[in-house]
């Protein structure tokens, strides 16, 4: 049994996820290096110290630069970071059509130009899977087609169709993969995609079919890219449902704090984004009164840490103030320093997410959390 359930509240799950990488205590949030490093200076050791449980890095981005193969030949992702706890990989299904210059989507696969150096280059499953088996990750994510939030419904009714067809050759190629003699990490795990953009009904029908191939776990791809907040939580109200709830459920990209306290209270368990690490090396930081814009002239004179109370290696040691004149001065520390209270911050909400799980308080913890937040700043 990889995915032991441990406890519901409503939908909300709190479980444990065993890999050959090690044990993720969920719901997780997975702290992403997009490039196998965490934007920001955030260097592993420091993944170590802020509570990260598993990384998250991207096929498309590896196998431009630098090369999936290469980083095989020295022995595989987890070894080049010097990281040994868990790796998801995502597929590049959603960075090819989010970056690259595309492309010809067809049967086989997409034809895109790298955002590098304009090579052009195809991707289909198969090689996705090999680009990740070559990685090593512990988890990787299936090949899919994320359609715009505003496509048309027949548009995506192709696409997802397209997307099961794929998901079948993502499993048997990984298969294949993880019994070859060379393969870095022999117990891959493939999580299948749920895509369908908002309409619920196509949703549903892919959940079922997707759940019938019995991966490891599921993600809700295709939600956070352009439609609002309510058609998110109507579409994971309609089809978390729809798949296994003794497996992970991963919402991909999302989201905000609020997002992801609604979305594990609708059965979500793994979490992904960028708004930590992006939003800190913008000199926004996340409190539990709001964000703050550190930027803000009155932070001039402000010898208190970012949070009071908050156990990160910046509020331990920093001022507002002093941050503050890092980040004017445009000294590299400064956004290292809001990058690490930031994804702090998240991995401490996931924390206390679990432990109020645990006590059987989640739904209070969820109304305090979301109304403090609320609050404004400070
Ligand atoms: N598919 C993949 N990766 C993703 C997404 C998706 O739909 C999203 C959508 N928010 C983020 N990352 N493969
Ligand atoms: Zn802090």
């Amino acid at each position: 049994m990889k995915y032991e359930l441990l406890k519901t509240e409503g939908r909300a799950k709190r479980g444990r996820f065993h890999t050959v990488h090690g044990v993720i205590e969920t719901p997780v949030f997975m702290n992403v290096g997009t490039v196998a490093a965490i934007k920001g200076a955030v260097s592993t050791d420091d993944l170590r110290e802020i509570k990260c449980q598993v990384e998250l890095s991207n096929t498309y981005h590896l196998h431009v630069r630098t090369g999936d193969k290469l980083i095989k030949e020295l022995g595989g992702l987890h070894k080049f970071m010097n990281w040994d706890r868990p790796i998801l990989t995502d597929s590049g299904g959603f960075q090819v059509f989010s970056l690259a210059g595309i492309r010809k989507i067809k049967e086989e696969g997409v034809t895109f130009n790298s955002h590098i150096d304009g090579r052009k280059i195809f991707m289909g499953p198969e090689e996705s899977m090999q680009i990740q088996s070559n990685l090593g990750s512990t988890i990787a994510m299936a090949f899919d087609e994320c359609p715009p939030a505003l496509a048309e419904r027949k548009y995506v009714e192709d696409s997802v169709a397209r997307t099961t067809r794929w998901l079948y050759r993502c499993k048997e190629e990984m298969a294949r993969l993880n019994s070859l003699e060379k393969t870095i990490n022999k117990e891959q795990l493939l999580f299948g995609i749920n895509q369908g953009a908002v309409f619920n009904d196509i949703r549903i029908e892919h959940a079922k079919i997707i759940s019938e191939l019995d991966l490891p776990g599921y993600a809700v791809g295709g939600l956070a890219v352009g439609e609002s907040h309510e058609q998110m939580y109507d579409v994971l109200d309609h089809v978390v449902p729809y798949l296994p709830q003794n497996k992970p459920t991963y919402l991909m990209g999302v989201g905000t704090p609020a997002n992801i306290l609604e979305a594990v209270d609708r059965g979500v368990d793994f979490f992904d984004c960028v708004y930590p690490s992006r939003n800190g090396r913008h000199g926004h930081v996340y409190t539990n009164h709001g964000k703050l814009n550190l930027f803000n002239q009155k932070f001039e004179k402000d010898m208190r840490p970012i949070e009071e109370g908050c156990g990160c290696p910046t509020c331990r040691s920093y001022s507002r103030a002093y941050v503050r004149h890092l980040l004017k001065a445009k000294e590299m520390l400064g956004m290292r320093l809001c990058v690490l209270h930031n994804l702090y911050f998240y991995n401490t909400m996931m924390e206390e997410i679990r432990d109020a799980l645990d006590a059987g308080e989640f739904a209070a913890y969820k109304k305090r959390k979301l109304d403090s937040m609320a609050q404004g700043q400070d």
